[in-house]
C-alpha cells in the first residue's frame, strides 16, 4: 500500500501543470494519454529558419536546467513526427505574439504566427514543468493550451546611471523578463549621476561623464562616501546586449534624458550649459537645475550627433528622450535661451510659460530629427505640458491620469505610474526589515490589481494605451540581488496585468500559481522577496 502511495506521489510530481504565470487564455484537456517527455525526445524546427533554430536550442536548454535531460534539436521539413516537440509557424493564427500548444500522446506542437509567438509557447511549456531536480521522465497531460497578450508593449525599465550594472547583470535581467513574457526593455542610460553609453564623437561623455567622485549615503544625507564610482558600456557591449535581448524577442528602448538630468554630460562638455560651468557629475539624488542650454545651436547639433550613434546601436522603432524634471530657472536667466524665445515668437499662455514652450520647441526639433531617421519618440508625461504633437508617445509616470489625458488628446501612451508600478518603491508599509528603497508602498496585490486602461476612458481612445511598464530607478539599488529583490515577484503580477484581460484576473488564484514560478527563480538562484508569497495582511495595505 505504502509503496503504491509513494509511486503515485512521484508520478504526480513529474506531471506538468499548464496553470502558469501569466495564465494561458485557454487550457482544454484532450482525451488521450500523457505525452512522455524523455531524454530521447527531439525538438523539431523548420529547416533553414534561424529564429526557430534558436528557439529550439533555448527550449532544449530550459528543459535541461529544469530536469537534467538534454534534448537534441533537429531541422525537419514536415512537422508532427512521433516523440518530438515540434516548433511550427502557423500563418493562420491571429496575433503575432499568440501561441498555441497541442499536447497529445504522440507529440507536442508549439505553434505561433511568428517565432516570437512560438517563444511565448516555449516559455509557457517551460513554466509548466515541475522543478524537482534531475528526472528522466515528465508527463505532459494531453491538452490544447493557448495564450495571447492583452498589450503589445510589455515593459520593464532599468536605470543604469544612478548605479552601474555589468553586462552580465543586464543579460540576466533580460532572462528574467523573458521568463515573464515581457518584450520591451527601457534602458535608462544617462542621468546627472553618470553617462553610461560610449559615444565615439564625444569620448568625454563616458570617460568623464561616466564617473563621479563619491555617492551620498542614506537618503541624500550630507555625508558622501568619497569613493570614485562609475563605468559605461562600450558600443560593442551595447550591440551584444541588444542582440541578446533580440534573441529573446525583447526590443531595447534606450533613454537619453534631455534637456534635464544632464549634469554628467555638462561635466564633460560644460559649453552645453547655460552658465558654462564648471559642473561636477552628481553624487547626490534629486532634480538638478543645470540643464542643456537650448539657446545655442551647438546644443542641437550635439543632440543630433549623439542620436545618430544611438540610432545606429538600437534598431527598435522607439527612442526615449526623457523630458522629465527639467527646471527652467537657468533658461529664465540665460540671454541665449531668452533670445531664442524672442526669435521663435513664443508667447506664454494661461497654462504654459515661455520656457515650457521652449522645451516644447526643443523637443519637437528632436522629434523631427528622429522622424527623419525613421524613428518614433517617447517622452515622460511632462511633454504633455510642452505642446508636442500627438506623434510623441507619452510615458505616464506621475500617476495614470496624465496618460489617460494624453490618450484623450490622441497620443499613444505607456502606463508606468509611480503608484503602483515603481518597483524602486517598498513592497510593504512595514519597511524596517526591507533593504532601503526610494519610499512608497507598492504591494504585490496593488501591482496585480492595476488596470492600465482607466474605466472611464472612452472606447475609441482605448487603443492608445499601448501597454504597461514597471520602473526600476536605482538611487538606492546598488547590486544585482537588490534589483532582483525589488522586481521579484512583482514582475509576476505585472506579467498578468500585461497578458490578461481584467475579467480573467484573480489574485487569489494567482497567489496559488506563484510558488511554482518561484521554484524557477530558486533554480536560477535569483533573489526574490519571499514574504510577498506568504504575508496575506500586506494584501490589505493601501
Ligand atoms: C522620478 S520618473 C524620476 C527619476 C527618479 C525617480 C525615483 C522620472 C521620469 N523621474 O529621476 O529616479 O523619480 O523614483
Amino acid at each position: 500500500m505504502m509503496l503504491i502511495a509513494v509511486a503515485t506521489a512521484v508520478a504526480q510530481e513529474n506531471r506538468a501543470n499548464y496553470r502558469v504565470v501569466p495564465l494561458p487564455d485557454r487550457i482544454d484537456g484532450i482525451k488521450d494519454a500523457d505525452f512522455k517527455l524523455k531524454g530521447t525526445t527531439l525538438v523539431d524546427y523548420p529547416t533553414g529558419n534561424r529564429d526557430m533554430e534558436r528557439n529550439a536550442a533555448m527550449l532544449s536548454l530550459y528543459v535541461e536546467d529544469l530536469t537534467g535531460m538534454h534534448l537534441s534539436t533537429r531541422p525537419v521539413n514536415t512537422g508532427n513526427n512521433h516523440d518530438c516537440i515540434s516548433l511550427q509557424l502557423d500563418p493562420k493564427m491571429a496575433g503575432d505574439e499568440d501561441y498555441r500548444i497541442t499536447v497529445t500522446s504522440r507529440s507536442v506542437i508549439i505553434a505561433g504566427k511568428t517565432p516570437a509567438g512560438v517563444f511565448y509557447g516555449i516559455q509557457t511549456l517551460r513554466k509548466s514543468i515541475p522543478v524537482v531536480g534531475k528526472v528522466d521522465l515528465v508527463l505532459l497531460p494531453a491538452a490544447q493550451v493557448a495564450g495571447s497578450p492583452r498589450f503589445g508593449y510589455r515593459g520593464m525599465h532599468l536605470d543604469c546611471s544612478r548605479h552601474f550594472f555589468s553586462v552580465e547583470t543586464v543579460k540576466r535581467y533580460i532572462d528574467i523578463m523573458a521568463l515573464h513574457g515581457m518584450n520591451r526593455l527601457h534602458w535608462h542610460l544617462t542621468d546627472d549621476q553618470g553617462w553610461r553609453i560610449e559615444i565615439k564623437k564625444y569620448p568625454r561623455l563616458a570617460e568623464v561623464g561616466g564617473w563621479r567622485n563619491g555617492t551620498t549615503l542614506g537618503h541624500n544625507s550630507p555625508v558622501n562616501d568619497g569613493i570614485r564610482y562609475g563605468g559605461y558600456y562600450t558600443q560593442e557591449e551595447i550591440k551584444e546586449i541588444v542582440r541578446y535581448a533580440a534573441d529573446r524577442y525583447i526590443t531595447i528602448i534606450p533613454e537619453i534624458d534631455m534637456p534635464g538630468h544632464m549634469v554628467a554630460a555638462l561635466t564633460a562638455y560644460p559649453e552645453l550649459g547655460c552658465t558654462g560651468g564648471p559642473y561636477e557629475v552628481w553624487g547626490m539624488w534629486g532634480v538638478a537645475e543645470d540643464i542643456l542650454c537650448v539657446g545655442k545651436d551647438e546644443t542641437l547639433q550635439f543632440v543630433n550627433n549623439v542620436l545618430d550613434e544611438v540610432i545606429q546601436l538600437f534598431p527598435g522603432e522607439y527612442i526615449h528622450i526623457g523630458g522629465d524634471e527639467s527646471p527652467r530657472v537657468r533658461w529664465q536667466e540665460c540671454p541665449r535661451c531668452q533670445q531664442r524665445i524672442v526669435d521663435l515668437g513664443l508667447k506664454a499662455t494661461d497654462h504654459q510659460s515661455v520656457e515650457a514652450l521652449l522645451q516644447g520647441w526643443f523637443t519637437t526639433q528632436v522629434q523631427q530629427y528622429l522622424s527623419e531617421h525613421g524613428r518614433r519618440m517617447i517622452g515622460w508625461d511632462e511633454l504633455l505640458g510642452c505642446n508636442v504633437d500627438t506623434t510623441a508617445t507619452i510615458m505616464s509616470w506621475r500617476g495614470a491620469e496624465p496618460g489617460s489625458q494624453g490618450a484623450m488628446q490622441g497620443h499613444d501612451v505607456i502606463m508606468s505610474p509611480v503608484d503602483p508600478l515603481y518597483f524602486d518603491y517598498y513592497q510593504t508599509s512595514k519597511t524596517w526589515n526591507e533593504p532601503t528603497a526610494f519610499g512608497g508602498c507598492n504591494t504585490l496585490k496593488k501591482v496585480y490589481d492595476f488596470d492600465p486602461v482607466a474605466d472611464d476612458l472612452p472606447a475609441d481612445k482605448r487603443q492608445h494605451i499601448l501597454g504597461a511598464q514597471a520602473n526600476v530607478w536605482t538611487e538606492y539599488i546598488t547590486c544585482e540581488p537588490q534589483i532582483q529583490y525589488q522586481v521579484l515577484p512583482r514582475m509576476a503580477a505585472l506579467a498578468e496585468v500585461q497578458w490578461l484581460h481584467p475579467e480573467d484576473k484573480d489574485y487569489q488564484d494567482f497567489k496559488k500559481r506563484l510558488p511554482h514560478l518561484v521554484d524557477i527563480y530558486k533554480l536560477y538562484n535569483w533573489t526574490y522577496r519571499a514574504k510577498s508569497l506568504i504575508v496575506e495582511s500586506e494584501d490589505q495595505e493601501k
